[in-house]
């Protein structure tokens, strides 16, 4: 069957595409136009009520949520991260399971609210305290991983897993993102963080997925810059 990525530059099918690229899972892509609103069309809602980037076609299955599509790739690979661990050892899979929902549910959710604050409210002069409070949680989120790391390596033990690919594209956009006044200055603050984003951003399969979406690679976890394209085309985000 093949695996259809739909996306669009340096949006939430980074995560998926860099999962797929390490485990080798061969996909097409089909990119969306956010500018022109493809995502927001009947063919796409069709696929994605919400009307939210990415989805992953898998023959005649439909996924949306990065959340949820990354454990699909994961379970399509039999495993969690490129060297393991597998997906029928019990531990690692509770252990995946409970931080990929709390990527999804707590640290991507509080970066969308930031990046589209005024989805959250009336008055736009509290944009940026609103945008104040969740760069506050984010450093909470962050410390509460960087002591994770310091048990396990990774969130799950000492190889990268999808569950650490998640985290470091967030740690991505949280550096790059609302344009002019991104959330966090940099990751100086946790060096474990740092160094695991370090090594996926290493890693050949997130080069080509960073090729992929015109995205400098170097440093493109840990020192990010925008994809080499017009603003418009990129995120959406102002
Ligand atoms: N909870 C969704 C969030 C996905 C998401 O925020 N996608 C953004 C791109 S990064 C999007 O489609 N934004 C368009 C919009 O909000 O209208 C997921 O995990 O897939």
């Amino acid at each position: 069957m093949t695996l259809r990525l739909h996306w669009s530059p340096d949006s939430a099918n980074l995560v998926v595409r860099i999962a797929l690229e390490t485990l080798a899972l061969p996909f097409e892509g089909v990119r969306i136009n956010r500018a022109a609103g493809d995502h927001k069309r009947p063919e796409y809602l069709a696929l994605n009520p919400q009307g939210l980037i990415p989805v992953l076609q898998d023959g005649d299955l439909v996924l949306f949520e990065t959340g949820a599509i990354l454990w699909h790739v994961a379970e399509r690979a039999g495993r969690l991260g490129p060297d393991g661990p597998l997906m029928d050892d019990p531990a690692a899979r509770a252990a995946a399971l409970r931080w990929v929902f709390y990527l999804s549910n707590t640290v991507h959710a509080d970066l969308r609210v930031a990046f589209y604050a005024d989805r959250y409210l009336d008055d736009a002069a509290a944009v940026p305290s609103l945008r104040r409070g969740i760069a506050r949680r984010l450093r909470g989120h962050g410390a509460l991983m960087e002591a994770q790391l310091a048990k396990t390596g990774g969130l799950i033990g000492p190889s990268v897993t999808v569950a650490d690919i998640y985290l470091a594209v967030c740690l991505r956009w949280a550096q790059l993102y609302p344009a002019g006044a991104p959330l966090l200055a940099g990751l100086a603050e946790w060096p474990r963080l740092h160094a695991l984003g370090a090594r996926i951003e290493g890693l050949a399969g997130a080069r080509r997925a960073f090729a992929a979406e015109m995205i400098p690679a170097d440093r493109a976890l840990t020192a990010p810059q925008p994809p080499n394209l017009p603003r418009d085309q990129i995120t959406g985000v102002v």
